[in-house]
């Protein structure tokens, strides 16, 4: 299987295919050669638009396998290569831009993750790139295909089982930063592939992404609405229904069962406030639902003092669907607004639309009103992802949702009117934006955001953290109305003096981070 691109006729005389080759000058003791007997190229190739960039050829008689010669898997038509999906390319083209590969010319490899359409359409101009095709590349630049490689694979690993994705096509340049390599994305060819192989077909094999795709929810001007649906998986009719009351209540987790001396991996639905946040397609911190249209996280999960919206994609609706751990969608940003303090800043994300409320979907209180009290003793978790091997955030295979039971300590010696002491917790840093979860009556308050520095905890015993009064003000000029707890909804709420502050708290200590 090759590249339509590099034939410029079906004429086979002048061809031949070199098996088993490492290096293209010297010695290559495992090589088999073999002349070709057939070309065929896609009838749709298009060499304007690129689209449909895939040839078969037809070696004049069978190699035998052996340990440099082996065939690769295709992916199968109901593949999914989610934004991110590790991938290798290999070939003997240019090393960069103009410049072929030195002697001897060594085959060459580069790891670069897949990139979704969307994003890639964005990228390269929203038409450039069809449903044929299939990107990868990191937005720095300087890992890539080149010309040279067109033909090659692209394969990804599952399972202990390689399988070719794409074939290189073409690009803008090579390596360039924010112009991923495009290939053909052989999951379109399945069909097409089998109608001109009769015996000895190849070996489809169905590529699977967990959880939504980032991709779905980027966009950018001129690039239509995502066609992408929600998974096709539904909860199960047993799971706890909440009817939405006319006034949002917070707080609520009709799905938490957690008890003191619960700790550990959290099936889905548990917190149903907790989100995830992707920076291009790959889990980068934690947050939780306050209301409909916000999120809050930590300042730290943003370097930048003007991230740019397009690269975030927020994921709600963390749950368990047949054993496996998913959410219900990821919703695009629309703005992230970082309070101005001159230090443990919180960031608020506004989401491109409004989040409905489901048994799993719920926004956490906030004390605004400074109203409640967690005393000395009072058990409180804070819940996070660990950042998996995946890079996702969460997957299949046990990274997922994870949550630290602790309990508000003495402060001691620091003043406890600037913070809030809990025992001291191995926060890591895929918690960096998470809540710190505290029952008040019946509702959740998030009593703080997991905020870590650099710096190493000033006291191993305890785990201090700011009070964050001072945010009550930047939230509600922000956020406006938020939901109340089911208690002060029915008129009991307590009346306090200072009823702009906020109980709302970021810790100081912290952990090194990578
Ligand atoms: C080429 O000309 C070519 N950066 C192949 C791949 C890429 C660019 C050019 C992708 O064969």
């Amino acid at each position: 299987m090759s590249a339509a691109h590099c034939f410029s006729s079906t004429s086979t005389s002048r061809w031949r295919i070199s098996l088993g080759r490492q290096n293209l000058q010297g010695d290559n003791p495992n090589e088999v050669s073999r002349t070709v007997s057939t070309i065929i190229l896609h009838p749709n190739y298009d060499s304007n638009t690129n689209d449909n960039d895939i040839a078969l050829l037809r070696l004049s008689s069978p190699v035998t396998f052996t340990d440099y010669i082996r065939p690769v898997c295709l992916a199968a038509g109901d593949s999914v290569f989610n934004n991110g999906t590790d991938s290798w390319v290999t070939g003997w083209g240019a090393v960069e831009e103009g410049v072929s590969l030195p002697f001897p010319e060594t085959l060459q490899e580069v790891e670069v993750p897949v990139l979704g359409n969307r994003q890639c359409n964005c990228l390269n101009g929203v038409g450039t790139i069809t449903g044929n095709m299939i990107c990868a590349g990191v937005l720095a630049g300087g890992k890539d295909s080149c010309q040279g490689d067109s033909g090659g694979p692209m394969v990804s690993k599952q399972d202990n089982i390689w399988i070719q994705s794409g074939i290189v096509s073409f690009g803008f340049g090579c390596a360039r930063p924010n112009l991923p390599g495009v290939y053909s994305r052989v999951s379109s060819y399945q069909s097409w592939i089998n109608s001109h192989i009769s015996s000895d077909k190849p070996g489809f094999v169905q590529f699977t992404s967990s959880g939504l795709d980032a991709d779905s929810s980027y966009t950018c001007p001129g690039l239509p609405a995502s066609t992408t649906t929600s998974p096709t998986t539904r909860p199960s009719p047993s799971t706890p229904t909440l009817t939405s009351p006319a006034r949002p209540v917070c707080g609520k987790a009709p799905m938490n069962s957690r008890a003191v001396g619960d700790s550990g991996v959290v099936p889905g639905g548990m917190w149903p406030w907790m989100v995830s946040l992707h920076k291009n397609g790959v889990f980068t911190c934690g947050g939780t639902l306050i209301t409909k249209k916000f999120v809050l996280t930590s300042a730290r999960c943003f370097s930048s003092p003007n991230p740019d919206v397009r690269e975030w994609s927020v994921f709600v609706g963390h749950r368990r669907v047949n054993s496996i751990e998913e959410f219900e969608m990821s919703v695009g940003v629309a703005k992230i607004i970082v309070s101005q303090m001159t230090s443990f800043n919180i960031a608020l994300v506004k989401l491109v639309k409004p989040i409905s409320y489901k048994d799993y979907i719920q926004p956490v209180c906030m004390d605004v009103s400074n109203s409640r009290s967690f005393p000395t003793g009072t058990r409180c978790w804070v819940a996070g992802w660990e950042k998996g091997s995946t890079g996702n955030g969460f997957d299949n295979t046990g990274s997922g949702l994870r949550d630290l039971e602790t309990q508000v300590a003495s402060c001691g010696n620091i003043s406890d009117s600037e913070n809030i002491c809990t025992s001291a917790m191995d926060l890591q840093q895929g918690d960096q934006g998470s809540p710190l979860l505290c029952k008040s009556g019946t509702s959740w308050f998030q009593v703080a955001v997991v905020s870590m520095s650099r710096s190493k905890s000033a006291r191993a015993d305890i785990q201090v953290f700011a009070k964050t009064s001072r945010f009550g003000a930047f939230l509600k000029e922000t956020v406006g109305d938020m939901p109340s707890p089911a208690e002060t909804a029915t008129g009991n709420a307590p009346h306090f003096a200072i009823s702009l502050f906020l109980f709302f708290a970021v810790p100081i200590t912290s952990m090194f981070l990578l």
